[in-house]
């Protein structure tokens, strides 16, 4: 699959702006944004992207998203009843993070926020192992060199500065896998993001930029992030961007996968904009109904991608209800060692909080594990004096 971008995406077209850009509104019903999948589950054709899955792949495309859907619906709970200190919720997402994590290669390298348990999912990182830090039991919860996923990263936009790094030691290595790195709208507007842009540019590295415009920054609607569709800002900084539909997990998987190689073969970083919506509360923090309205979540409930690609599956006659119900078992299991595990995971000791901080150590770390161990000793005298009746 060859790399052209959408119209304003930087680099040259090999066939008539205006006929591609006519074509793309006529099938996708919205100029520039790639769709291969409509909200009612019927399949597109797009003249730059084009994808070809067999009736198993597109059952497993259908799997990851309830699976992982179920699984972000547990962890809420468990954030409710007390379980988990916090939850960033993916619900909506899920087409964006399936698609895009199921275009990647194991040797690729994946740098996530804080919400994406889709990728993680197809990464293979056991989705137990993405609660402890929400549950405070650790700092990360997984090595990131077993399943190249960095750990997860809360400092907004920090991540893609990290990413650009990793993909220019990769280019220096002569290897050709290539990093995904995952941000927000919210994140767009960040200077470590146009920071990474512009190195990632310069040096050429083989990265792709994956914005998931879910529309909302907590509560900053995108309009407050910039003037132009994001994706259009790949221009200025000299490469492609492209805006894909972020609930049609086929263009997702097509135009990452496109973006991937157009990285891996030495043509430089790629600006992926997935166009999609943040169904649920920004955390488990947040009141979503005091700055956006119940109408717009409805619109865009009615663009569900799982409901989209079962919509195509029941179409097309790729699955009975056999499947259904097989995966309904699943997530039931899903779910259940989900609860258990959280509720089993160990509470570290107090001295933990010292561990992992760097990885060849500090002297300044050494002596806060000195003063906080001297500190936890004073309660334990404390506790014998007391014992002696005084
Ligand atoms: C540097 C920094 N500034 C502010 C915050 C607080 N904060 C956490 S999430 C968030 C909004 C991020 O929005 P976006 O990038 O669109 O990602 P989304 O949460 O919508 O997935 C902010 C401002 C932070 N974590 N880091
Ligand atoms: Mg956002």
């Amino acid at each position: 699959m060859s790399v052209k971008s959408t119209a304003d995406g930087g680099a040259p077209a090999k066939r008539g702006r205006t006929t591609r850009a006519a074509a793309a509104k006529r099938r996708s019903g919205e100029p520039g944004l790639v769709q291969l999948l409509t909200p009612q589950g019927e399949r597109v054709e797009h003249d730059d992207y084009a994808i070809d899955l067999t009736a198993e792949e597109l059952r497993g495309l259908y799997r990851d998203m309830v699976l992982t859907r179920r699984f972000d619906g547990e962890a809420i709970t468990l954030q409710r009843q007390g379980e988990l200190g916090l939850w960033a919720s993916l619900l909506g997402q899920e087409a964006a993070q399936i698609g895009s994590g199921r275009a990647t290669r194991p040797d690729d390298y994946v740098f996530p926020t804080y919400r994406e348990h889709g990728v993680a999912w197809t990464r293979d990182v056991d989705p137990l192992n993405l609660l402890g830090m929400f549950r405070g039991v650790n700092n990360g919860g997984w090595d990131p060199n077993e399943n190249n996923f960095h750990l997860y990263t809360i400092v907004i936009g920090s991540q893609t500065l990290h990413a650009a790094g990793y993909a220019m030691g990769v280019a220096k290595d002569g290897a050709d896998s290539a990093v995904l790195a995952y941000f927000g709208d919210g994140a767009s507007s960040q200077g470590d993001v146009a920071e990474a842009f512009t190195f990632a540019a310069v040096y050429n590295a083989p990265v792709v930029f994956f914005c998931q415009n879910n529309q909302w920054a907590i509560s900053e609607p995108t309009e407050k992030q910039s003037r132009v569709p994001i994706y259009q800002r790949a221009a200025g900084y000299g490469f492609p961007g492209v805006r894909v539909d972020g609930n049609d997990v086929l263009a997702v998987l097509a135009v990452t996968r496109a973006a991937l190689e157009h990285a891996r073969s030495g043509q430089g970083p790629m600006l992926v904009e997935a166009f999609t919506y943040r169904m649920g509360a920004h955390t488990t923090t947040d009141d979503p109904t005091r700055y956006r309205s119940e109408e717009e979540r409805e619109e865009w409930a009615s663009k569900d991608p799982i409901a989209r690609l079962r919509a195509y599956l029941d179409r097309e006659g790729l699955a009975d209800e056999d499947f259904y119900t097989g995966i309904d078992t699943e997530s039931d299991a899903l779910a259940k060692r989900v609860r258990e595990g959280v509720r089993n995971m160990p509470n570290p000791g107090p001295m933990a909080i010292f561990d992992n901080v760097y990885a060849d150590g500090s002297s300044l770390v050494d002596e806060e594990r000195a003063q906080f161990a001297e500190y936890l000793a004073s309660f334990e005298e404390d506790g014998a004096t007391a014992g002696q009746g005084h």
